[in-house]
């Protein structure tokens, strides 16, 4: 596990470093990337430190769940559930994992008709 004092979304959490925030729960949080990719670009993150995906699914699935969860109602949220969305994990450096605190990207609001590697 990463140290959470220098982890960049660990001090989004702790509201250290700025974010604009789409949505929070008692365990998760959704804010816009700094760097969108699409007009639609939110990070949904558990609040609790996990590096990865294969962190976060150690300790049981219902916290994937929740993330799950949010990455729908930020998508209802931000009117882009008819239309379409994508929500994409990075797990490891190889993946393209730059930031060691597990995240789902939410990507709607143009065609997204890259492949998906
Ligand atoms: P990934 O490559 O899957 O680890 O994506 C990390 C994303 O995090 C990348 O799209 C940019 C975003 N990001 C990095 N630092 C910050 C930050 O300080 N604030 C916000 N809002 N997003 C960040």
């Amino acid at each position: 596990m990463a140290n959470t004092e220098q982890c960049i979304f660990c001090r989004i959490v702790a509201g250290e470093i700025p974010a604009e925030v789409v949505r929070e729960t008692e365990r998760t949080l959704a804010f816009r990337d700094v760097a969108p990719q699409a007009p639609v670009h939110v990070l949904v993150i558990p609040k609790e430190h996990r590096d990865g995906l294969d962190g976060l699914v150690a300790d049981g699935t219902e916290t994937a769940g929740l993330l799950l969860q949010e990455c729908a109602a930020v998508a209802a949220q931000e009117g882009v559930t008819e239309t379409g969305y994508r929500v994409v994990v990075n797990n490891g450096a190889e993946a393209g994992q730059a930031v060691d605190h597990c995240h789902l990207h939410v990507l709607a609001g143009r065609r997204l008709t890259d492949t998906l590697g």
